[in-house]
């Protein structure tokens, strides 16, 4: 039974589990699906305004490949882990990690990160909303950029850091192109990705509207760069790797507009803090903040088995989460999303945890640098 002293610093601790929050009931963004974390729900741009952090999904998937032979139908295919090639479903994405993170609801904790501090919750320094999912023709890609722009805008035009949940690779252009059209400077964008994802996507000389040209998840960062202020100068791709459909070309064309490059060994034999801190000195350079891109197939399966094209040796998830974290104190983290899991190829919930917890991360980085009152914009 509990003495008298302890029941007396028990009713006078600060807080009830209920602390953080603007109610008591879950909020949720539809049907069973909670909002990231149990953050309020914006419905609105007005509801955004002030804010610092805006989650919002963009359940777009266009690269779509045909079933397998052994499944002959054009209905719906089953989830069979076994299946290696052409592994979809990464429309389901932003639902499942919302799903996923319901350890990490600040109902009960604020966010609290003893790893930080004793008495560091993430509640207490940033404010969040979950601005839902974006609602589009799923057979038009460009019905989808376009709405999916207006929706981020919204997010950045509220003073918030949108927060993306993908997706497949594709979702990357409109949040970029939404932060370009609504904020000064030039963007640099670090991306964590096993592949270039290098391909041609302007008109000419392909002026049809093929699949080739239409926004997709090769060309994403062709129509960045032909579009936002984003230069190749200030492009770092970590984790590439060979294997799993890379191509030649794409890395003589990332030399050729002279992106930065550390392929999966690299972060090996450097390490992610100094890949990280030339990273950062790259991406920063000249630039007024930092977008960031983080394909899953950049990790190693073990950590996210839901990857469209499951290959060994990425970079593990921790180094990821180090990444992120020297990111979002060190940098002015403009946008971040994270794109091509498929929840239906998951591992009992072990990819959908991890990414909710590296967004977790990087929520974690952004009340550091408000608590702290940091402002460098990475090191020199
Ligand atoms: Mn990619």
């Amino acid at each position: 039974m509990m003495d008298d002293e302890m029941k007396k610093m028990w009713s006078e601790m600060d807080g009830t589990p209920y602390d953080s929050m603007a109610g008591i009931l879950r909020p949720r963004i539809h049907s069973d699906v909670p909002s990231f974390i149990d953050v309020p729900v914006a419905y609105e741009a007005s509801d955004l305004e002030g804010l610092d952090v805006g989650f919002i999904g963009l359940p777009f998937e266009g690269w779509i490949h045909p079933a397998p032979m052994q499944w002959p139908t054009s209905g719906a295919r089953p989830a069979d882990p076994d299946v290696l090639e052409g592994r979809s479903g990464a429309w389901d994405a932003p639902d499942y990690i919302r799903k996923c993170a319901v350890h990490y609801s600040i109902c009960t904790s604020g966010g609290f990160c003893p790893e930080v501090a004793g008495d560091f919750r993430i509640c207490d320094h940033i404010t969040m909303a979950d601005y839902r999912n974006v609602e589009f023709d799923p057979w038009d890609v460009e019905d989808f950029s376009k709405k999916a722009i207006e929706k981020v805008a919204d997010i950045v035009k509220g003073g918030a850091i949108p927060l993306i949940f993908g997706g497949d690779h594709s979702i990357s252009y409109p949040p970029v192109r939404a932060i370009s059209d609504n904020s000064d400077g030039e963007i640099g964008i670090i991306l964590f990705d096993g592949h270039y994802d290098n391909m041609y996507g302007g008109d000419a000389p392909f002026p049809e509207k093929n699949a080739v040209t239409r926004l997709n998840s090769g060309n994403q960062f062709y129509k960045i760069f032909d579009t936002c202020k984003a230069h190749p100068k200030n492009m770092v791709v970590i984790g590439v790797k060979g294997g799993a459909a890379n191509m030649m070309s794409w890395h003589e064309m990332a030399v050729k507009l002279g992106y930065t490059i550390f392929t999966n060994e690299d972060v090996e034999d450097l390490g992610i803090k100094e890949v990280m801190r030339q990273a950062i000195a790259v991406a920063t350079k000249d630039t007024d903040k930092v977008y960031c891109s983080l394909d899953v197939d950049a990790c190693d399966p073990i950590s996210f088995p839901a990857q469209k094209y499951p290959d060994p040796f990425g970079i593990p998830a921790r180094d990821i989460r180090t990444a992120l974290r020297i990111l979002s104190r060190e940098t002015n983290l403009c946008g971040f999303d994270m794109v091509c899991l498929g929840p239906a190829y998951d591992n009992r919930n072990d990819g959908g945890q991890t990414a909710a917890k590296l967004y977790i991360e990087i929520l974690k980085g952004l009340a550091y640098r408000k608590a702290y009152g940091i402002t460098t914009h990475g090191p020199e």
